[in-house]
């Protein structure tokens, strides 16, 4: 019910409604109304009441809970099932765990902390309550294990348009799942996937951006920024999460139904802050100097090697320095 009565309140931000209308839309009384819209205000929404008129919502974009998170997946055509949590390990972590559950679902969670958040190779993602975004979805495709290496860029794409699209914030890619900006990492991809040889079960993206930090731990200090670091500002989390969800949801849907990437890899190539540099390639113990040229059509890294030949690069486990072994 407090879901329906937030989506009436939002639907009529203009004007005052009153508790009469709304018991009569919703077919309950008007003391429910009223204990709903306390419950509202007791949770962080400004609603004014002014007794002859009714109520109106003044909103605050920053709330994210259960109620707003089921009204964002309303508007949604990939995704059936959104989950709010206030804690959790790891939101990527979760979902596998769901994925029973929610068998035939399209899945999304959202988190105000992580207490196991994780990086690539079982590394850690900082991940306080209040500081950053993270969430995770759970896609069920037919396509093959193959194919799926495009999605970090797909991700990638979409989260530099979202940060385009909200902010005069200026970001890059640094391939295969690091979005940066002033050479420090605002947001970080783990892609993840379920699958027999020849069969994907799922694939879950997780994403974690920092937002509103005003420092990191010394040992991140380096390499992370925040959007607050950067401008001062804040960024609301439900705003990211509704533009990422449009923006990702059509170059998925794109690519799933048409095999249609050129947005995605144009946006990625335009975005990327590897082109034409040398830097060094860290794949396990052993490092090397390459010159990137570009990307291919599956979104893989092509570089000039040591032996000036032209390599491809895939997904595996890499990491990318600048030549002095700066992070790019
Ligand atoms: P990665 O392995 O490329 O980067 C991890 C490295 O980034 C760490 O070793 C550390 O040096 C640095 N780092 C740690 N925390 C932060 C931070 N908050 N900001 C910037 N740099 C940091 C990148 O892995 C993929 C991260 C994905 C995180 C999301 S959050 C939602 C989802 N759930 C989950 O457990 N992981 C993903």
């Amino acid at each position: 019910m407090k879901k329906e009565v937030l989506k009436l309140l939002k639907d009529h931000q203009q004007t005052y409604f009153s508790g009469a209308k709304i018991s009569e839309k919703l077919g309950v009384s008007r003391t429910a109304i009223w204990k709903v819209i306390n419950k509202l205000k007791k949770e962080g929404y400004t609603i004014e009441s002014v007794s002859s008129k009714g109520y109106r919502l003044i909103e605050d974009k920053e709330i994210v809970n259960q109620e707003e998170i089921d009204l964002i997946i309303d508007e949604n055509n990939l995704f059936s099932k959104g989950i709010y949590l206030e804690t959790v390990g790891s939101t990527n972590d979760y979902l596998k765990k769901v994925s029973v559950e929610y068998a035939d679902e399209n899945i999304m969670v959202i988190s105000d902390e992580q207490v196991k958040g994780k990086g690539r190779l079982g590394r850690h993602w900082a991940s306080k309550a209040g500081e950053g975004l993270y969430m995770s979805y759970l896609l069920r495709t037919h396509l093959r294990p193959e194919k799926m290496a495009i999605m970090t860029q797909i991700v990638a794409a979409s989260i530099v348009k979202t940060f385009e699209a909200l902010s005069d914030v200026s970001v890059g890619i640094k391939w295969p799942n690091d979005i940066i900006v002033n050479h420090k990492k605002i947001c970080g991809i783990l892609t993840e996937l379920d699958a027999e040889l020849n069969r994907v079960h799922y694939i879950i993206l997780g994403i974690g951006v920092n937002l509103h930090q005003k420092e990191f731990p010394e040992e991140l200090e380096k390499k992370a920024t925040s959007y607050y670091l950067e401008t001062g500002k804040r960024l609301s989390r439900k705003a990211f999460i509704e533009e990422f969800l449009t923006v990702f949801t059509r170059y998925y849907t794109l690519f799933v139904e048409k095999g249609d990437l050129q947005e995605v890899l144009r946006v990625c190539t335009e975005y990327s802050v590897l082109m034409e540099k040398k830097v060094r390639l860290i794949q396990g113990n052993k490092a090397r100097e390459v010159f990137v040229k570009g990307l291919n059509d599956q979104g893989q890294l092509v570089v000039k090697n040591e032996k000036n030949e032209e390599e491809v690069i895939f997904f595996g486990e890499i990491s990318i320095r600048g030549i002095d072994n700066e992070y790019i």
